[in-house]
């Protein structure tokens, strides 16, 4: 459970936390081209921004999948064996959860939700979201996505259906090797016969995938350059934030749309907790993010050869994208 009284947007991040951030940014700003990890975006400020992405006409993941889920959810629980536990992996703000939670209800069982995040404030918000549910118990795990898979797995009863939830396309920030390892550890940590929802944005046309990536509130970019912010904060550094753009581009050949923080000037940016010192060139950037694209078959094909057999796919016609469930074989 996550309990404290400083809400998190005010706590210190744990030592050991800022330390392998460091290490990270370390590595990844000497790579060509210079990276930084996705997940450094959610600190409380970027879980925030991207919620608020969530709520952009342009960004129309999260409606897609909430219309899928608000029609399509007691087909998607049904294979499942009582007592159901259902286990969210980045958990949002729990408001997906808990429309499998509301079909599960009508069967008269307790549910017992598993969230797994790295965002206190994200666990937190869902926490608070699904406290009105009264037929479920809910455990927090502040972990990376596998320490928590791996918890959760322990802490299952004996008995009944788990049903993992990947949902709004985060499978899309993984590159496809690490996709493939990290289905394969889901399915690891599962038993023949529990359930897999995945949520996978597909492909579509160039301009409305720029506009949900690049949108005129530059919400986006405050999401993106946020990541600036924490490296000023956390390791010291000194990254004026006016002399770099955000930037989203359509990579075709890969299918994805990256993310990326470009210098407007050539300048050299200090790192003190990281220990470097980073050059850049004018027009040289971070790359930040990767959203892979998928098409609805893509998505059955990377998934089966991971220990899962397809059971079924909903699609949104509207805004191309699809859930789809899997059992373990
Ligand atoms: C969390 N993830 C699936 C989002 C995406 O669409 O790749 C993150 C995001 N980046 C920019 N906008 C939203």
């Amino acid at each position: 459970m996550v309990n404290s009284l400083i809400p998190s947007s005010v706590a210190a991040p744990p030592v050991e936390a800022v330390r392998g951030f460091a290490r990270e940014v370390a590595r990844d700003l000497a790579l060509t081209p210079k990276q930084i990890q996705s997940k450094y975006l959610y600190d409380a400020l970027g879980s925030s921004l991207f919620e608020s992405i969530c709520r952009l006409p342009w960004y129309r993941i999260t409606r897609a999948e909430a219309r899928l889920l608000t029609r399509r959810a007691s087909e998607m629980v049904a294979p499942l064996e009582d007592p159901v536990t259902l286990l969210e992996l980045g958990c949002g703000s729990g408001e997906k959860v808990a429309l499998l939670a509301e079909a599960l209800r009508s069967r008269r069982r307790r549910v017992a939700i598993h969230l797994i995040d790295i965002s206190p404030t994200a666990l937190e918000l869902s926490e608070r979201t699904l406290g009105s549910l009264e037929h479920v118990s809910v455990v927090g795990h502040r972990a990376t996505y596998e320490e928590g898979l791996r918890h959760a797995a322990r802490e299952r009863p004996p008995q009944g259906g788990l049903l993992v939830l990947f949902l709004g396309s985060n499978i899309g920030n993984f590159d496809p090797p690490a996709s493939h390892d990290f289905l394969s550890e889901i399915r690891h940590a599962l038993r023949p016969g529990d359930g897999l929802l995945l949520g996978a944005d597909l492909v579509k046309p160039v301009k409305e995938l720029l506009l949900a990536y690049d949108d005129p509130l530059s919400v986006t970019a405050a999401f993106n350059k946020n990541v600036l912010v924490r490296m000023n904060r956390e390791l010291g550094a000194n990254f004026d934030l006016t002399s770099f753009e955000h930037r989203a581009i359509w990579n075709p050949g890969e299918r994805r749309v990256e993310m990326h923080l470009v210098s407007l000037v050539e300048q050299i940016v200090r790192i003190p907790r990281a220990d470097v010192t980073v050059a850049f060139e004018k027009g040289e950037s971070i790359w930040t993010e990767s959203s892979y694209k998928y098409e609805p078959h893509e998505i059955v094909e990377l998934v089966s050869g991971t220990g899962f057999r397809s059971h079924a796919q909903w699609t949104d016609a509207e805004a191309r994208f699809s859930l789809t469930l899997f059992v373990a074989k």
